[in-house]
């Protein structure tokens, strides 16, 4: 027995049996690998699903299930078809990885009940990468986690289980086809992965994700030329430093015949980078990019770039500008086969945050989407918190580039400017809890990632009622109760956090709870700056001028408190607590009203799940009932630190005479 579970591919048996039929025998041709992971999962399946053991068939005449490839379909690598033609399901593709993809597809429509008599359908994933980005440690620490330790790492050693293989059967079930399997920070031996010391067993994960069209990528160390090679500096335009990387290349994808390529953290929080040679980003990135060229590898460059040593009495830089003022000027300098990696706002993944300016901004770079599954700033998976409205927000933001197609989702996808390599990251949730996820509602938010990376149309409501048919429920009344939950999620977290986009107003480095000040007199960058009179930073024209970054159509809406969209008023500017909101609200009885609103829609969230137990397996209801009892105490919390610190600061009471300390 493992001591973890299935999560959405529990495959929990079906009542029904009507689509028995089509899985009692399956015919393909092909025998590659990718095919032999989705043959294999079909088995499992349909034992689970249908009790039922599933015959190889030796003609397609008596299968009910059929793979087959097609090239003449113009579905790309990864697209497929469904359809039922004369009582047989067809699911064909251009390559196995479609295959696999369809097939993956198709049990979790049969699994979640959706109707597959009479199936006509055809999918090309809309971005080309869809990748998920670990924070673990090679001490088995896992950076901003919250569903236990690693199951990567334990102890200074890579660990080869068969959870990872689980693991990459869930992601490759819902599309996901890249991941890089350690922190960004790469530090305590972890610069050692690329030696000899991990190689036997990297291996062994990189073919274990081989099997599931997932390739493996690793977060190196800038600096490695000194730590593990001995040698003086780590200049990028050194000829013995690009000799070191060639070298050690040749040897890191002669081991590992998977491997995408490496994720680079550089000069960003006190890590290495080109900056201390005097070289820019680019000399950097494209050094590596030639590196690993040859092997037909590619360089994820992170643009989190700022200053990190700022003094909190300067009032002139902005952490906001920083992404774009360091990356604008390099737009068209990258080689090939780089892609710059932004994070969705230009912070750092706060419930609230305008889109990052350099969406739309870069037109001849490849790019890619940083979203955080890991809800470090959302809860840590002890509050419930559902993303996928807010990534759907970031990728329906339409940039005013200028083009036709011009929203996050466009340009992320290449269809913009035309680009081949981009596509969405997100840093994991998953740890070796049971449940991967800690909270067991937060499996909707990596089941939800890859779902919307692949398809970013779907809808949250889709996505999340999908989750919950294959995960917890197949009951529409507990469909509909746990959907409710999810989907208002997110707004009830932010009402009782940090008001109107303006962040952080949290604990110092473990980020959990409030602490309104916290962040207020240091090194970091994210201040609000709030006195007696008023809160928050201008940083439209006249202040920082963070918000020329955008094109007019955006800037004209940010630069003016009256046209700022209202949840972002705080991020953009400073604002007097008597200022009055479109509903007619001060803004001191906006954020007094909002908190006690978000604490009470807490209490409602936990009777609302109260009221499942009995009708969802009762172990899934008691850890989300223990995960409540701390939201509804988290939440109390936040409303009074925060309504509290602004009473004491303006002086102004409650008009409704609430208790504020
Ligand atoms: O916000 C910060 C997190 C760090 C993280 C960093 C990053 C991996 O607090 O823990 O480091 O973002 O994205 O690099």
């Amino acid at each position: 027995m493992c001591n973890w579970e299935q999560a959405w591919l529990a495959y929990e048996p079906i009542e029904n049996q009507k689509d028995k039929k089509y899985f009692e025998s399956v015919y393909t041709q092909q025998n590659g690998v990718l095919v032999e992971s989705a043959l294999r999962e079909i088995k499992t399946a349909a034992e689970k699903l249908f009790s039922i053991t599933v015959r190889r068939g030796e003609n397609r005449e008596e299968a009910g299930l059929i793979l087959e490839l097609n090239p003449a379909l113009n579905l790309g690598k990864e697209g497929y078809q469904i359809t039922e033609e004369e009582d047989r399901i067809y699911i064909r593709a251009a390559k196995e990885n479609g295959l696999l993809y369809g097939t993956f597809r198709l049990l979790i429509m049969v699994s979640s009940r959706k109707e597959i008599a009479g199936i006509s359908i055809r999918e090309i994933p809309s971005n080309p990468v869809r990748m998920l980005n670990q924070w673990d440690n090679i001490d088995g620490s896992i950076e901003r986690g919250y569903a236990g330790r690693s199951f990567f790492y334990e102890n200074g050693k890579v660990c080869v289980t068969e959870r990872i293989r689980d693991y990459a059967r869930l992601l490759c079930s819902v599309g996901i086809n890249g991941i890089s399997i350690n922190n960004v920070n790469v530090r305590n031996g972890a610069e050692w992965l690329i030696s000899e010391r991990h190689y036997k067993e990297l291996e062994q994960i990189s073919h274990i994700f081989a099997q599931y069209g997932i390739s493996m990528y690793l977060c190196i160390d800038f600096a490695a030329p000194m730590t593990l090679g001995g040698l003086s500096c780590a200049d990028p335009l050194k000829e013995e430093v690009k000799d070191w990387w060639e070298k050690k290349c040749g040897e890191i994808f002669g081991r590992l015949p998977n491997m995408g390529g490496f994720l680079v953290k550089a000069d960003s929080e006190g890590r290495p980078g080109p900056f201390a040679y005097g070289r820019n980003h680019a000399d950097g990135a494209n050094m590596l990019a030639r590196a690993v060229k040859p092997y037909g590898g590619t360089i994820i460059w992170r643009c989190f770039v700022y200053n990190c040593q700022q003094d909190w009495r300067d009032r002139r830089t902005d952490r906001a500008c920083a992404g774009y003022d360091n990356f604008m000027p390099l737009d068209g300098k990258f080689d090939d086969n780089v892609i710059l990696q932004i994070k969705n706002g230009p912070i750092d993944f706060q419930v609230r945050e305008p889109v990052h300016p350099l969406f739309g901004g870069l037109q001849h770079t490849n790019q890619m989407l940083e979203v955080q599954i890991a809800q470090e700033y959302t809860g840590q998976q002890i509050d419930v918190c559902y993303l996928v409205p807010m990534w759907k927000e970031v990728l329906d933001f339409s940039t005013g580039c200028g083009k036709p197609e011009d929203t996050v989702a466009d340009i992320i996808s290449g269809r913009t400017f035309g680009q081949q390599r981009c596509g969405m990251a997100a840093v994991a949730n998953t740890g070796r809890d049971a449940n991967w996820t800690g909270h067991d509602l937060a499996g909707a938010n990596l089941y939800g990632f890859g779902r919307l990376a692949f398809a970013p149309q779907l809808s949250a409501e889709e996505i999340a009622s999908e989750w919950i048919s294959l995960q917890i429920s197949r009951d529409s009344d507990v469909n509909r109760s746990i959907s409710d939950i999810l989907l208002r999620s997110r707004e009830v977290y932010e009402k009782y956090t940090a008001p109107l986009g303006i962040g952080f107003m949290v604990n110092p480095a473990h980020h959990y709870g409030p602490n309104p000040e916290g962040y207020e007199y240091s090194k970091w960058g994210t201040y609000h700056r709030a006195d007696h009179l008023a809160v928050g930073v201008d940083r439209s024209a006249g202040g920082t001028g963070y918000s020329e970054q955008y094109f007019e159509k955006n800037a004209a809406l940010f630069r003016e408190k009256g046209t700022c969209p209202e949840n972002l008023l705080l991020f953009f500017h400073r604002v007097p607590y008597t200022y009055r909101l479109h509903s007619g609200k001060t803004l001191i009885q906006h954020i007094y009203d909002s908190h006690f609103e978000g604490h009470e829609q807490v209490l409602q969230m936990q009777k609302d799940w109260e009221l499942l137990e009995g009708r969802i397996p009762q172990h899934i209801f008691l850890r989300v009932k223990e995960r409540f009892t701390r939201q509804v105490e988290n939440s109390r919390e936040w409303c009074d630190v925060i309504n509290s610190f602004f009473y004491r600061k303006s002086m102004i009471p409650d008009e409704q005479g609430r208790e504020i300390f």
